[in-house]
């Protein structure tokens, strides 16, 4: 008997114009989803998580699960993202931080000093046990439509960890930085390898990609970037490269840093709105997928602009060998969900062959 005859829903999975487009294979269609498209606009989502605080929505299995799948079922998105959040892996190991509504992330004690780094232990599979549990629920709930697991990078997670919360001009992480690179350099290492080690729980568990979100490191130039940062990311990114599910590598104002986090090593690089995704290529190398990148607050607009500008992206995402039609940062709450509807069934149309 054939692989393919004894578990059908797996090559359907595989074959999935996300994991095709990931793999710069020929696609059906362009596969779209939008970074956070769960837990964001929908009122669905509202109702579930009345009265339920963000991380313990995150550590119950059943919520995570029903959250993860409200708007594959609503927008036909071609994957799913977990819900989750960045900093689940810092509460996992024992890190005291909250999220509190309308702020983000906030941190009881920032680590800034050597003995404040070393509150920051090792992340084991047991820790996130309840995460893997969410994981292999929800793979079991999609069928062919493939899960995506993140983490968020070294970089990123530094900065709530030493700003100790969401912070516009990152000050506290680049007087750290530039002024202990020993000191730093220690907490990259830590950080990436609790990074690894909790995307390597979820693939384990059963996500079919990955995506690393380096959302604030626009904040640097990119020789900083590249001494500083970008070893640390490349290294979460091999870590978990045996694992064999396609890697996608993200971050926000990355323009002048694209080509240096194509070198990073995941399959896909995610660009943000600020740059064509046929100059963006031109400076990650013609041998990488891309995502993205309609600029979410363009969703404001009248639909006929909304449209147009969906068609630019299309045609410039052409010039690459694979293309994953996304938003160039995530869904704003306010957005309104018919127009995210409307943007997958365009997408859907316009590209299919
Ligand atoms: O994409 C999805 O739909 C899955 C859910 C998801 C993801 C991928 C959440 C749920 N958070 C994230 C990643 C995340 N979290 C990133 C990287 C992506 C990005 O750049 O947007 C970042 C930077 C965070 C940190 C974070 N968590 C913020 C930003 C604060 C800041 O610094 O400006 C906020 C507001 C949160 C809380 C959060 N995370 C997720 C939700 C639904 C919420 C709101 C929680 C609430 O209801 O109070």
């Amino acid at each position: 008997m054939t692989a393919s005859a004894a578990a059908p829903a797996v090559p359907a999975l595989q074959d999935s114009a996300f994991l095709r487009a990931c793999r710069r294979e020929p696609v059906p269609h362009t596969p779209v989803w939008f970074m956070r498209q769960a837990g964001r606009s929908l009122p669905e989502y509202r109702k579930v998580r009345a009265g339920v605080p963000m991380l313990e929505a995150c550590w119950r299995p059943d919520l995570v699960t029903e959250i993860t799948l409200q708007p594959v079922r609503r927008h036909g998105v071609d994957a799913a993202i977990l819900f989750s959040d960045i900093v689940v892996p810092l509460k996992a190991v024992g890190v005291d931080l909250d999220i509190v509504p309308g702020v983000g992330p906030v941190v009881a004690e920032p680590i800034r000093t050597a003995a404040d780094l070393d509150r920051l232990r090792p992340l084991e599979p047991d820790d996130v046990a309840a995460i893997a549990e969410a994981v292999r629920m929800t793979v079991a709930e999609l069928g062919p439509v493939p899960l995506i697991g993140f983490a968020g990078a070294p970089f990123t997670l530094a900065s709530y960890l030493v700003e100790g919360g969401p912070s516009r001009n990152h000050e506290h992480t680049k007087a750290l930085m530039y002024g202990d690179p020993v000191l730093w350099d220690a907490l990259m290492r830590r950080l990436a390898g609790i990074t690894a080690a909790f995307l390597r729980a979820q693939i384990e568990a059963g996500v079919s990609a990955v995506q690393l979100f380096d959302s604030w490191v626009g904040a640097l130039p990119a020789t900083d970037y590249v001494r500083q940062v970008q070893p640390h990311s490349a290294a979460v990114l091999s870590a978990v490269g045996e694992l064999g599910v396609p890697r996608i590598h993200f971050g926000v104002v990355t323009g002048e840093l694209l080509g240096h986090m194509g070198d990073a090593g995941a399959e896909v690089v995610g660009v943000d709105f600020r740059l064509p995704l046929d100059e963006a290529l031109q400076r990650i190398g013609p041998d990488r997928a891309v995502q993205g990148n309609l600029d979410p607050a363009a969703l404001f607009a009248p639909w006929e602009a909304v449209a147009e500008r969906t068609r630019a992206v299309l045609a410039a995402g052409r010039a690459a060998p694979g293309h994953i039609f996304n938003l160039g940062h995530g869904v704003i709450p306010e957005t309104d969900p018919g127009v995210l509807t409307r943007v997958v069934d365009l997408v859907h149309e316009e590209s299919a062959r």
